[in-house]
């Protein structure tokens, strides 16, 4: 009677954690007309990126290195108006569609090459080449680099 009641409560915690948790490794990007889901593999897949400088998280200078928003938001031919960034932990940004360029910002795979767990911000962060402009080194900026990065939506 005893085994019966615990494996019945050891499975019904399990069902509920597969249920409510999303795997952390997934990115989800949607739009009003499109769903995907990206893996660490699909954003290796595509074009890579890195710079290197100074945060207010780090107490060095690192390098980060991964896909340019711009080029993930090609993957669902995203345009709109605004980017929703949304944590792990729901935490969510909106900022428009026009802080997108070639050089920023990053949705970052790796720090110094390796990867990053959940712990260590990871896995994705989006971040800035701070250093290199003025207008990155600002509580604005700063409100847009996401870490434990687990949705990107493009809204109208
Ligand atoms: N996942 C996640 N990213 C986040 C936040 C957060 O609460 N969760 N806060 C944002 C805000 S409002 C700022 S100003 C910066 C700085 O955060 P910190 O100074 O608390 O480290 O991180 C941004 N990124
Ligand atoms: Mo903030």
């Amino acid at each position: 009677m005893r085994g019966f009641t615990f494996s019945t409560v050891l499975a019904f915690f399990i069902s509920t954690l597969s249920v409510a948790a999303q795997d952390p490794g997934v990115l989800r990007l949607g739009s009003a007309e499109t769903k995907v889901d990206l893996t660490l593999q699909d954003l290796d897949a595509l074009p890579q990126s890195s710079f290197t400088t100074s945060t207010i998280w780090t107490d060095d200078a690192v390098e980060f290195s991964g896909v340019m928003l711009a080029e993930v938001l090609k993957e669902i031919d995203a345009n709109g108006a605004e980017v929703e960034l949304v944590a792990l932990n729901d935490y969510r940004v909106k900022m428009p569609f026009t802080v997108v360029s070639e050089t920023a910002p990053l949705v970052a795979t790796r720090m110094n090459g390796a990867t990053m767990a959940v712990r260590d911000k990871g896995p994705y962060w989006i971040v800035f080449p701070y250093d290199s402009d003025p207008e990155f080194q600002t509580e604005i900026t700063y409100s847009r680099s996401v870490w434990q990065l687990s949705a990107i939506n493009v809204l109208q």
